[in-house]
């Protein structure tokens, strides 16, 4: 997730603005203490087996054996050279096509960032019938002069659930050689935390002008956005809130503060009022419906469309690279939501967010059933939208 102070920026230019100041030291991960959690099972086994639910084991498997190391392109670049192989191959292995989109991270010299995008093709796939579904994570890790993230939460949490959706989506339909109505795309991006740099370009030099425009002319049904969805805490007061929420969505304020009694034990679900409502509909509608345990918390935001230009806090990762980019013409057509555990405004993220600190520690057994709600509900909600 993006800070909130690089998003003042980010809202005037839609271009980022890179200090370099982060660049003036070098740190391994050792010296920060973080360390990839032991393997506790065989997880190449697990990470190969099927099955038709999300699995704890592997998203547990997946974030601490892939996940689990700083990713930062100046200061770890093996790792974060390793955790784009695995994404790769593990989307080879799972999707219909995959393509790479590399450029030039702006600002940097010769450093390339990389977007992985995996699809699972549909009947309809390359003709303008189609009407595509996303879902998204970012894969890279935020780095201060002082502190080496993990990116435990932020935002291996969300890249272990979009592989974890893609395994489940590869079953249903490759495994058993059918095909969705409408195809699938499950994008990995890259250089999310420097200003949502390869979502941007994603969505201005790939989606825009080579599915959406010219001569596939598909048409878009949307993007569910992941990041920073791991943290979650019983412990009554442990849930923050930005002050502009008092201001645009008061009822959301008194939920959170007086109902729910500041717990950070809900999901949140960000969206634009009318615009990203099929996507929120088939969200709430499936996470409702998942068994056996339906007691998980989740909270729509969902706010009328004039807030959103002075409303950061709600702009902070990729989604906004949907809501804002260079196409006039897509304005109004291309839906996003955005999924988060409100990252910095919860329980020790107040304190780790983009810090060494958003480390494994953050894996426990318990908290891996609450990314495996997450992940049914998304499988559900993108097999009833490609359907
Ligand atoms: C769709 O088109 C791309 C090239 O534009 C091609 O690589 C891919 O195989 C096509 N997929 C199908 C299912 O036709
Ligand atoms: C929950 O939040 C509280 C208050 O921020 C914090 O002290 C505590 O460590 C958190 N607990 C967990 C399990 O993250
Ligand atoms: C996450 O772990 C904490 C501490 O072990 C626990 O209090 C909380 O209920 C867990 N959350 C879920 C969703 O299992
Ligand atoms: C699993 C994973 O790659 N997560 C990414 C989440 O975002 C952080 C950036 O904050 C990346 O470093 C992580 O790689």
């Amino acid at each position: 997730m993006l800070s909130f102070v690089n998003i003042i920026v980010i809202l005037g230019l839609l271009t980022p603005n890179l200090s370099n100041a982060y660049k003036t030291s070098f740190y391994t991960s050792s010296e920060f203490g973080i360390e990839g959690k032991s393997a506790i099972k065989d997880c190449s086994a697990i990470l190969e087996s099927i099955g038709e639910t999300a699995s704890v084991d592997r998203l547990e498997c997946l974030l601490s054996n892939e996940f689990s190391l700083p990713r930062h392109h100046t200061v770890n670049p093996q790792n974060k050279e390793k955790t784009r192989s695995f994404l790769l191959n593990s989307m080879k292995q799972y999707a219909d096509e995959v393509a790479v989109q590399s450029f030039d991270q702006p600002g940097e010299v010769d450093v390339k960032g990389i977007n992985i995008i995996a699809t699972i093709a549909g009947t309809k796939r390359n003709t303008s019938d189609d009407n595509l579904v996303l879902i998204g994570a970012h894969y890279d890790t935020f780095l201060t002069p002082n502190d080496v993230t993990a990116g435990i939460d932020d935002n291996g949490s969300g890249l272990a659930v979009l592989l974890e959706v893609l395994r489940l989506v590869s079953t249903k339909y490759r495994a058993n050689s059918i095909k969705p109505t409408n195809s699938i795309m499950f994008v990995a991006f890259d250089f999310e935390e420097y200003g949502y740099v390869g979502s941007q370009l994603f969505v201005n030099n790939y989606l825009i002008p080579y599915e959406l425009a010219g001569k596939k002319s598909a048409s878009f049904q949307g993007a569910f956005i992941m990041d920073t969805i791991m943290n979650y805490n019983t412990t009554k007061g442990s849930q923050l809130l930005p002050d502009l929420v008092e201001l645009i969505a008061p009822e959301i304020e008194n939920w959170v503060n007086n109902v729910n009694e500041k717990m950070g034990d809900f999901l949140a679900l960000i969206s634009r009022e009318t615009l990203d409502t099929s996507l929120t509909n088939a969200f709430v509608t499936h996470w409702k419906s998942i068994e056996p345990d339906n007691s998980f918390k989740m909270l729509p935001v969902n706010f009328p469309v004039e807030y959103e230009a002075y409303a950061g806090e709600l702009l902070r990762s990729d989604h906004a690279s949907f809501w804002y980019h260079d196409f006039t013409k897509y304005k109004k057509q291309l839906p996003a939501v955005f999924l988060t555990d409100t990252g910095n405004y919860r329980g020790v993220m107040i304190d780790c967010y983009h810090k060494a600190c958003d480390d494994s520690r953050l894996i426990t057994k318990e908290n891996l059933s609450w990314l495996q709600q997450i992940a049914n509900t998304l499988f559900k909600s993108i097999v009833s939208l490609a359907n």
